[in-house]
């Protein structure tokens, strides 16, 4: 039996990663991709919906793949690429986009939140169609499971509803994808803001935790991170949300229970909590960052194993969209 398939990804919008990226999705897939056939994008065609420079968007390609290998995502074992080297799919993505509804597009969250918040004539088609993207990249690989946060669930669920219908109008084409989505106790939290979720793109930094952080960046962030005045190393969401942002991340990057910890650090101030934790962050990242550092010294390298992925992706892509090419009455060229 062949193993079930996984996709999943991320747009290379920042330098380097950050913690929430790492416990939230990484670690994740780096356990998933025993059990999974799975399937790891840089999705850059998706970044082109935000303003980019486009030397600096081909370095943050290059960056991301090489935290994706870093942090234990093997290219052996997992098929690792970036979007834009498999041209299926941006032309699975057109033939989607005929059968979504103009309707159903923009009931889609993020961009009624990022369209609202840019304005019309800075909102570009490309936004709009984002999530017919998404699906394409889903969709050409007969995906079993697609492991994101929350804010993605809509987009998968949109994914579901054009598989369902191209399969019933065309005949059976595209498996139907599940989301699976991350335990909320998996939500890493800005350190200067507890309860905005920490991301790359954030207005200011001081509260996001870089995996290419220097080390002493990093120790220095956790020491200065919000906490509140009650001084007990307790778990309560509502009541301190800086205190318990840190504990989530000590917990899942240890892989110890909440409970556990809040007894270590019992009677001891915030200080001695804080500087356990800073020795976990830069335990864990100190190793991550090097080799994401010693990868991206070998680019010519890097791109080779991108490169190798990449074939071995668009052999499957290509399957799929033949086969799509073929039901909606698309002429075959002859070779
Ligand atoms: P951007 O600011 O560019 O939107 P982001 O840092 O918010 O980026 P995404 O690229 O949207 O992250 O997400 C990549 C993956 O990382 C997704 O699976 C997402 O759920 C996960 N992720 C991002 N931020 C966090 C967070 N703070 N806590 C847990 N998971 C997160
Ligand atoms: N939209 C996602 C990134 C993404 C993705 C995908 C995730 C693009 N294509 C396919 C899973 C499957 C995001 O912003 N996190």
């Amino acid at each position: 039996m062949s193993k079930p398939r996984l996709y999943s990804g991320m747009q290379p919008s920042a330098d380097s990663l950050q913690v929430g990226n790492y416990i939230g999705a990484l670690m994740q897939w780096r356990d998933l991709q025993e059990a999974y056939d799975a399937f790891f994008s840089v999705v850059d065609l998706h970044a082109l919906t935000q303003p980019n420079d486009p030397a600096e968007l081909r370095e943050k390609t290059r960056r991301t793949a090489a935290q994706y290998i870093a942090a234990g995502i093997e290219p052996a074992k997992s098929t690792l690429y970036v979007q834009s080297h498999v041209a299926a799919h941006a032309e699975l993505a057109w033939i989607l986009s005929t059968v979504t509804g103009f309707g159903e597009a923009g009931r889609m969250t993020q961009f009624k939140d990022k369209s609202q918040r840019y304005g019309s004539d800075a909102t570009s088609v490309g936004l709009f169609t984002y999530p017919v993207l998404m699906a394409a990249d889903i969709l050409l690989y007969q995906t079993d499971i697609v492991p994101v946060g929350d804010d993605q669930k809509q987009h998968v669920e949109l994914t579901r509803d054009l598989a369902e219908r191209f399969n019933s109008r065309y005949g059976d084409t595209f498996r139907v994808p599940m989301p699976v989505i991350q335990q909320d106790t998996a939500r890493i939290y800005d350190l200067q803001n507890p309860t905005a979720k920490m991301s790359k793109s954030a207005e200011s930094d001081a509260g996001v935790l870089w995996l290419l952080d220097d080390p002493a960046v990093s120790a220095k962030k956790v020491m200065r991170a919000v906490t509140d005045s009650d001084g007990t190393v307790r778990y309560d969401r509502e009541a301190k949300p800086g205190v318990s942002n840190l504990l989530v991340i000590y917990a899942a990057l240890t892989g110890r229970q909440i409970p556990a910890i809040e007894d270590e650090y019992a009677g001891r101030g915030y200080g001695d909590f804080k500087k356990g934790l800073a020795e976990v962050v830069v335990n864990e990242f100190g190793p991550v960052r090097e080799r994401a550092l010693e990868l991206l010294d070998d680019p010519a390298e890097l791109d080779r194993v991108l490169a190798a992925n990449a074939a071995k992706a668009e052999d499957v892509a290509n399957r799929t969209l033949g086969a799509v090419y073929d039901k909606v009455g698309l002429l075959r060229r002859t070779r």
